[in-house]
């Protein structure tokens, strides 16, 4: 089976450990619109159920401790009238978010840390919604959100490997934006993107990275809700008594980790096909010449340039992913629903559950692109 590793980069208080619980216990269960569940091992269940009982009664996680470092291991199942079947592994990697900032150098590197680092398939970096909002209400509140910003940079820099793997960024607490009713929209995620823009680091990386094809997101996540904290006159958020937590977004960009991870190895495989004489052209020629290059080959030809975990893909979702790079085709997040659906029935192994996973996987980040269509930040040429 297949292991998808994810590590997100947040320094303290970005909201690691309360986005992990609340990611948890909305997919903990198979429905219609993510019909598929994540599963731990019991010990693991066990602690992440209380994590989330103590978000019910307005206890919000501890800070995590230096030492502590963690792989979550879920699998990734689906249940029909057949049977459960696993479409892969997923390890969440959560730690001190302390080792991203005070520092460097001052804590014993941590084995499992650094590791996981290295063989991440996908790298998240976790901006603070509430460290944005208090600059952009404030913008004399700029070294919270600037310290934010380069921790995450900086170790996203410093793995040469992630250069290559799709890079997202999430924006938690989302629910504090916008009105005390609804999740703020498109507006005000634009706005959240030019701020972020000012930054040297942040924007330099959207502007210069070494693979112009692989998509780069923005994506808003609120782990607990609307509803759920209240800012106070200090700035600071305080759970408002009573209120239980209703997360927002928190399986997209574990979709998208997925749907991009799936793009980025088609357009590898075009590249290789084409690179000496392509790959030190401008990219805006280059990615051109890859669409040309793809739209040549048969699907045949690039399952067989796949790495392994991903040559289980079906013929249909192969030619939408390849379609996706050469002509960014609409995606009309109905039909991907439809299609979605129907694959449920279809699924009685572990390589039909992996397919039915990846196409709910881009049903959802269909979603994200109709609900949101500024959370790409990097618009291919
Ligand atoms: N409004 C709002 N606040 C949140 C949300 N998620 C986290 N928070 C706040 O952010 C605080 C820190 O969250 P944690 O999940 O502990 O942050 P962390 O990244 O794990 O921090 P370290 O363990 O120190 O690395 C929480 O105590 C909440 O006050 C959210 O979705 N909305
Ligand atoms: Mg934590």
């Amino acid at each position: 089976m297949s292991v998808h590793k994810i590590v997100v980069l947040g320094p303290s208080g970005s909201g690691k450990t309360t986005y992990l619980a609340s990611m948890y216990e909305r997919l903990k269960i198979q429905r219609q619109e993510t019909s598929f569940f994540l599963q731990p091992a019991l010990t693991q269940g066990n602690e992440l159920g209380r994590l989330y009982q103590g978000l019910m009664r307005g206890q919000l996680p501890d800070k995590t401790l230096l030492g502590n470092v963690t792989t979550w291991s879920f699998n990734c199942n689906v249940t029909t009238a057949k049977g459960t079947f696993t479409a892969f592994q997923l390890d969440y990697l959560d730690y001190a978010g302390e080792r991203l900032t005070d520092h460097p150098g001052q804590y014993d590197p941590h084995p499992e840390f650094t590791q996981a680092m290295e063989e991440a398939d996908s790298v998240v970096g976790l901006l603070d919604g509430l460290k944005i909002y208090q600059y952009m209400r404030d913008p004399t509140k700029m070294t919270a959100l600037y310290e934010n910003i380069s921790a995450v940079m900086k170790h996203i820099q410093a793995n040469r490997n992630h250069m290559r793997s799709p890079v997202h960024f999430i924006l938690t607490k989302w629910d504090i934006f916008g009105d005390s009713e609804q999740m703020a929209g498109n507006d005000m995620l634009k706005q959240v993107r030019d701020v972020l823009m000012k930054f040297d680091d942040f924007r330099d990386f959207i502007n210069n990275r070494p693979n112009k094809n692989a998509p780069i997101r923005l994506i808003p996540v609120s782990a607990l809700g609307k509803g759920y904290m209240a800012l106070q006159a200090d700035g600071s958020l305080r759970p408002i008594p009573g209120a239980i937590p209703k997360p927002f977004q928190v399986e997209i960009p574990l979709a998208c980790a997925l749907t991009d991870k799936m793009r980025e190895e088609i357009t590898t495989v075009a590249e290789r096909a084409n690179l000496h004489d392509t790959a030190n052209k401008a990219g805006g020629i280059l990615h051109k010449i890859l669409q040309s290059v793809l739209a040549g080959l048969t699907s045949a030809q690039i399952r067989r340039a796949l790495p392994e975990r991903f040559r289980e893909i079906d013929e249909e979702l192969l030619t939408f992913f390849r379609d996706l790079v050469v002509n960014e085709a609409m995606k009309r997040a109905e039909q991907l629903r439809e299609w979605q659906a129907a694959s449920l029935q279809t699924v009685n192994d572990q390589k039909t559950a992996f397919n039915h996973v990846l196409e709910n996987f881009a049903y959802l980040e269909g979603i994200l692109e109709e609900r949101y269509p500024a959370s790409s930040l990097a618009i291919t040429p």
